[in-house]
């Protein structure tokens, strides 16, 4: 047992009370379309995640983090503690998520955690998966990130892929250090090993002043990867390897935390960006990524900082990504932007505070693309369908009891007309929102078509203006 080991176990038996650092480190990392029972604990019987298991075992579990239905929205509303709708980034401009040249992406405006953690005096890393515009006003770099380095959309999104919002498919899938494609990603295998090792560098290089890192992984969104040597460790085929492949990168991650000892002074937030595909165990939830039914919004979302968050904790209260920006605010003593409305709340009380604290969220709202399609509120998850479903007796939104609680239905009702007189519907935006970045210059990608295609190096997209 390592010395950094031993005192991590002796912090853990210490009193809670204890005074915060000034600016502890704060890292998060995000596993792109997890289920929610990929995972051990979320899910039983699973022997190949200890890592993610260990870290739950040691902090806290948020049984229910919401996420947005699918990985733009949910990017954005994690980084700048808004809904997606508020900045403008409910969708792409084509599609569901941005493709490869989409004219939109996260306003320059905006304020994302790594802004606001910079202005405080924190190093900022962004390694993985980005998603919110690939054209260079966009990049990680302007928002608040020192550096970047990974694929800035899906790793789906590469050579003969149809381009939603192009005649010709999606250009060569890039590898980007900070604004530069530095190769073509051609073995997604050695991704997550890579990734791993840009974190833990970058780990080590900051150990002496605080740091921010904000690692979202491009597994295990399809195409599926591992590296080698998790190949058949899952015995449950491709996708379980990639689980356990992250549960590996997790594991050195809080490796590196614990041997520069850091452990008492990192606050780690791990998650998903959406519920799972059906190749997910999503249990006990109805539906999966991009429904707004719990399956496509629930993520194993685990909260970690010794001597501060009880070992083992559990909350079923409701919180959100959104959540991040606030809470992060707090714990980093950092300024959030008060010159624009943030929806996320300060979720301490929850973390550090006694197991009967509360969620924050009177009311929380589900948007589908442009769409408002549900609100929850306690106990209760009204769908503007006219579905209302009781989460406290019936978890899997199995059994509508609209019909039995009409004052319910009217009292959600109401808060379904708050949003739409905030945020709006469809292709008016409300008066809460915020105008989505739109790229100036002429839209470009980080790699040229190859020649051997016949396609134009840098073959032109439609443009949403
Ligand atoms: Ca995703």
């Amino acid at each position: 047992m390592s010395v950094t080991r031993r005192q991590l176990l002796a912090s853990l038996a210490a009193p809670l009370a204890q005074a915060a650092p000034a600016r502890p480190n704060i890292v998060v990392i995000s596993i792109d379309d997890l289920g929610y029972a990929d995972v051990s604990p979320f899910g039983k019987g699973i022997g190949y995640t200890p890592n993610i298991e260990r870290l739950a075992g040691e902090g806290m579990r948020l049984n229910c983090c919401y996420a947005q239905p699918v990985c733009t929205p949910s990017r954005a509303a994690l980084l700048t503690g808004c809904y997606p709708r508020r900045v403008g980034l409910e969708k792409g401009s084509w599609h569901g998520v941005l493709f490869p040249g989409d004219r939109h992406g996260l306003n320059p405006s905006e304020i994302t955690i790594a802004r606001m953690l910079k202005r405080r005096g924190y190093a900022t890393a962004c390694i993985g998966k980005w998603h919110l515009g690939d054209q260079p006003e966009f990049l990680p770099t302007r928002h608040g990130f020192d550096s970047y380095f990974g694929i800035p959309y899906s790793n789906d999104m590469g050579r003969g892929v149809k381009n939603p919002q192009a005649e010709n498919p999606c250009p060569p899938l890039p590898l980007v250090r900070n604004e530069k494609a530095i190769r073509e990603v051609t073995d997604q295998d050695v991704l997550t090993p890579e990734y791993t090792a840009e974190a833990v560098e970058f780990i080590k290089q900051n150990r002496k002043r605080p740091f921010f890192l904000y690692l979202p992984n491009n597994q295990v969104h399809g195409p599926l990867f591992a590296a080698k040597e998790r190949r058949g460790k899952s015995g449950k085929g491709l996708f379980h390897d990639s689980v356990a492949d992250s549960d590996w990168s997790v594991g050195e991650v809080m490796r590196a935390i614990e041997q520069q000892g850091l452990a008492q002074n990192t606050f780690v937030i791990f998650t998903s960006d959406n519920g799972g595909t059906p190749r997910s165990d999503n249990k006990p939830f109805r539906g999966n990524k991009g429904s707004v039914f719990e399956g496509g919004l629930r993520t194993p979302t685990i909260a970690w900082w010794p001597g501060r968050i009880r070992a083992g904790a559990v909350t079923d209260e409701l919180t959100s990504h959104i959540d991040f920006l606030a809470t992060i605010a707090k714990v980093a003593g950092a300024e959030p932007p008060r010159d624009r409305k943030i929806d996320g709340h300060d979720l301490t009380p929850l973390l550090f505070g006694p197991p009967s604290a509360k969620t924050p969220w009177d009311a929380f709202y589900f948007y589908q693309q442009r769409g408002l399609r549900a609100v929850r509120s306690g106990q209760w998850k009204y769908h503007v369908s006219g579905e209302l479903y009781d989460l406290d007796r019936d978890i899997g939104e199995s059994s509508d009891v609209a019909a039995a609680n009409p004052q319910v239905v009217r009292t959600m009702r109401g808060w379904i007309d708050r949003a739409l007189a905030d945020l709006g519907e469809g292709d008016t935006p409300g008066p809460g929102c915020r105008p989505v970045g739109k790229a100036r210059g002429p839209l470009r990608f980080f790699l040229p078509h190859d020649p051997s295609t016949g396609l134009a190096p840098h073959a032109p997209v439609r443009d949403a203006g």
